[in-house]
């Protein structure tokens, strides 16, 4: 059996979540791969709210089982306060011991760069993603796997703080006291250590005997630390390459890319982003689309469905599938623009991506609006002009729309046949 993978494809908030949580009631097995708790989406079950960071979708299905894999970063802060929504996880999430630890200073750095680096910083959620991951690639990380040994881990900490003194000096950040460190990082083992295994042993034996596993994307692929708008981007690989090097897998496990999307766009934080709109239409599209952050609160910049950019990724994840989500936010608008191609500073038209999206205008075609797709659950039903945009965005993109969402509601999906 293949593994099917769920990603992102704009700069994150997709909605991940419904297609995530629909999926979920189907597979085995849900897994993450990349990121940490910058992620995080709301699902509604029963009339009661929950608020997912770091567990994987599943955890709402009974009968799945949920994989933190090794390319997250983990805070355990985070997660033991999450788990907390739920009776009963063990033996039904499990976390890699080779994930990196995400510890309470990492947040302090990331939160004391982002100042220093005034009117140039990237906007992170401060969450301390980028100094995690930072320090697993400069081999001075911590793993999930040495939480088993308290007392090793606070000296080995204490001493990371000794070697780079100067550096927090600069940050203004003291070292942990050893006592405190010693209780709060042996509370974290008392909690977490009956999740923590070999998940890659585990994923490989679920395919093996022919169990549905679904990876779990977060964030989207223009914040790809390589092919995202660097460098203002998230850490992590959020390609679905990155979902393989992230639990242990190979190219051939993989099975249906499912790409999701926007039908319009939105980021939050720093860097460019040619189709936004400053006018009437974006903070029509930030109202009815209520674009707040689910992590930080923070107002999301929106503006019109960037094609060239749903192609670029579509090649880079290989989708099989787009879902388009929030399709009805667009209800009502007299005309609606998509982008076809950029016009770059000398005037030039190209129809792909460079490797800036700076100083690019968005060239768009415009499509007559429709009022209303709400509720709508079979592609026959949707308005005329509805079913001329999702065509021309298969055209440009060259990826077929599976998937149209026509209300943030569990059951009013269209799935296209
Ligand atoms: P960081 O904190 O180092 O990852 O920030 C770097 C940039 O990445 C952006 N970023 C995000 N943008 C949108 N959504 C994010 N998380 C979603 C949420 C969850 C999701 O709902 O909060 O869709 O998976 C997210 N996480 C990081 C951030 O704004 C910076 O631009
Ligand atoms: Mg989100």
């Amino acid at each position: 059996m293949s593994a099917d993978v769920i990603v992102g494809i704009q700069w994150g908030d997709e909605g991940k979540g419904k297609i995530v949580d629909m999926l979920a009631q189907e597979y085995d097995m849900v897994c993450r791969s990349q990121g940490g708790h910058n992620a995080g989406h709301t699902i509604w079950v029963d009339g009661v709210k929950y608020a997912l960071h770091l567990v994987p979708s599943g955890v709402l299905n009974p009968k799945a089982i949920n994989v933190i894999g090794n390319g997250v970063v983990l805070s355990p802060e985070s997660i033991i306060k999450e788990m907390s929504q739920f009776e009963n996880l063990e033996g039904r999430l499990f976390i890699s011991d080779k994930a990196h630890l995400n510890l309470p200073y990492h947040a302090l750095i990331d939160q004391a760069k982002e100042r220093l680096k005034g009117d140039k910083a990237i906007g992170t959620t401060g969450k301390g993603i980028g100094p995690a991951y930072s320090d697993k690639i400069n081999r001075i990380g911590h793993r999930v796997g040495e939480l088993l040994n308290p007392a090793k881990l606070t000296d080995a900490i204490l001493e990371y703080f000794e070697q780079n003194r100067a550096i927090f000096d600069v940050l203004q950040i003291e070292t942990p006291n050893k006592d405190a460190l010693l209780e709060e990082l042996a509370g974290y083992t008392k909690t977490l250590a009956p999740f923590i295994t070999n998940t890659t042993n585990m994923v490989w034996k679920a395919l093996d005997e022919n169990k549905k596993v679904l990876l779990e994307g977060a964030q989207g692929t223009m914040l790809d630390i390589d092919h995202g708008t660097y460098p203002y981007v998230t850490s992590s690989s959020t390609v679905s390459a990155g979902a393989c090097t992230g639990l242990g897998l190979n190219p051939k496990d993989i099975g249906i890319v499912t790409g999701i999307t926007k039908a319009y766009c939105t980021r939050v934080g720093n860097g460019p982003f040619p189709t936004e709109d400053f006018g009437k239409d974006g903070d029509t599209m930030a109202d009815v689309g209520k674009e707040f952050g689910t992590t930080t609160g923070r107002k999301r910049r929106c503006g019109w469905f960037d094609a060239v950019a749903v192609k670029h990724a579509g090649r880079l994840n290989g989708c099989d599938q787009l879902a388009l989500m929030k399709l009805d936010v667009l209800d009502g608008f007299e005309k609606i623009k998509i982008c076809v191609a950029y016009e770059t500073e000398s005037g030039e038209k190209i129809d792909y991506v460079p490797s800036s999206l700076e100083n690019l205008k968005a060239v768009y075609e415009e499509i007559d609006g429709w009022d209303s797709v709400v509720g709508i659950r079979n592609y026959d039903d949707l308005p005329v002009n509805a079913k001329k945009y999702i065509e021309k965005i298969e055209e440009v993109t060259s990826v077929k729309v599976g998937i149209v969402s026509t209300s943030p509601e569990r059951d009013d999906t269209i799935i296209r046949g």
